[in-house]
């Protein structure tokens, strides 16, 4: 077991039942230039974590945890798109339209794809997912539960968003759940701050945070390697 010296408490995990889960690390959210800048959202605060999240994935994958990454899109046609959710925010520029990166949510677009240097590797998990959860209308519970998945750790953007909503999804459904605090991001800053705290708040209501560092050294410490 790995003990992670976590808020509100110590979270512990066997990797071999943990998955890592990296929220909608995609191009359109995260570039410059994409959809998300293009509405007028400072994309800075979401480019500065993913140096944080490549070191999340290496630890994940040194230490066999399973990964999985998820997208926001929706198929080509639309049907799995509610209409709330085409008209929301009454865009000029929404989902489908053509954007600077080809369909704004659509699966397959360019903008639509996980930043190069996160990339999936082989056999890693891939969801597509139409909603801000990733447990809603995809598979991703059938397959943690085949494969006796029990925990999980979230990072990815955004905080208050898609990371928090597939966080308690996951409670919901009986997963113990950590925020890496540090590989998670938002447009808000106030709003990444305000979202950790209400998840770990009453004694880890949703569940715990910890940053990459604390991470590292707990599973150094398990190596019973000295940690510097
Ligand atoms: C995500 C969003 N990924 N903010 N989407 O959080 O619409």
């Amino acid at each position: 077991m790995i003990t992670v010296d976590a808020i509100p408490y110590p979270y512990q995990f066997d990797s071999r039942r943990t998955a890592l889960v990296v929220i909608d690390m995609q191009r359109d959210f995260v570039e410059e230039g994409g959809f998300g800048s293009v509405l007028g959202n400072d994309v800075r605060p979401l480019a500065t974590i993913v140096p944080t999240v490549a070191k999340l994935l290496a630890l994940a994958r040194e230490h066999g945890v399973l990964v999985v990454h998820t997208r926001e899109s929706h198929l080509p046609d639309l049907s799995d798109c509610p209409p709330a959710k085409l008209k929301r925010g009454n865009p000029t520029l929404g989902i489908g339209d053509e954007g600077p990166m080809g369909r704004i949510l659509v699966r397959g677009e360019p903008g639509n794809q996980i930043l190069p240097l996160l990339a999936p590797h082989d056999g890693e998990l891939v969801i597509d997912k139409p909603g801000k959860g990733a447990f809603y209308a995809t598979d991703l519970h059938a397959q943690l539960q085949a494969r006796g998945i029990t925990h999980l750790l979230f990072a990815g953007v955004t905080t208050e968003v898609c990371v928090q909503t597939s966080m308690r999804e996951a409670n919901d459904r009986g997963y113990e759940c950590l925020i890496v605090e540090d590989a998670c991001a938002s447009y808000f800053p106030v709003f990444h701050q305000a979202t950790l705290a209400m998840l770990t708040a009453q004694g880890g209501i949703v569940g715990w945070k910890a940053p990459l560092s604390t991470l590292q050294a707990s599973f150094k410490e398990t190596a019973g390697e000295s940690v510097s």
